[in-house]
């Protein structure tokens, strides 16, 4: 069920339990800013979620409220999760659905990293 980014943050989402070691995830790296770990419905041979350790609905409440620090160490994360994976010479994409038209359904700002095969020139 796509969401409202502009509903207030939920901390009973599912991402906000897996920050919370609530519910169990395959994890791949974490550090003082963000987590990643695989999806559970992966689209492609590689897809990772890079989620912030802060309360963020979505990319626009994320870039609107958080912190430089918060963002600035969440976009290195993103860069070194992609990285430690092996995937830049072969390349990656990354997605941020934001909002119901974009087909948002989990309430915690994520970043999607898809690789592992060749991507159509879009996902719409
Ligand atoms: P989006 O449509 O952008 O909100 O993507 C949400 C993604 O989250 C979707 O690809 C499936 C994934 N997902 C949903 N629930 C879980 C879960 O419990 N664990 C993991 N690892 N991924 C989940």
């Amino acid at each position: 069920m796509p969401i409202d980014a502009t509903q207030p943050y939920d901390d009973q989402n599912i991402f906000a339990k897996i920050l919370r070691d609530e519910i169990p995830s395959n994890r791949v790296y974490e550090d003082d800013y963000a987590i990643a770990f695989h999806d559970i419905a992966p689209v492609a041979p590689t897809h990772i979620l890079v989620i912030p350790r802060g309360s963020y609905v979505s990319w626009d409440d994320f870039s609107a409220r958080a912190s430089d620090a918060e963002i600035a160490g969440f976009i290195r994360a993103v860069g070194t999760v992609a990285r430690d994976a092996g995937l830049v010479a072969p390349g990656y994409r990354l997605l941020a659905n934001t909002g119901a038209q974009s087909g948002q359904e989990v309430p915690h700002l994520h970043v999607h990293i898809f690789a592992g095969r060749r991507l159509g020139p879009m996902l719409a």
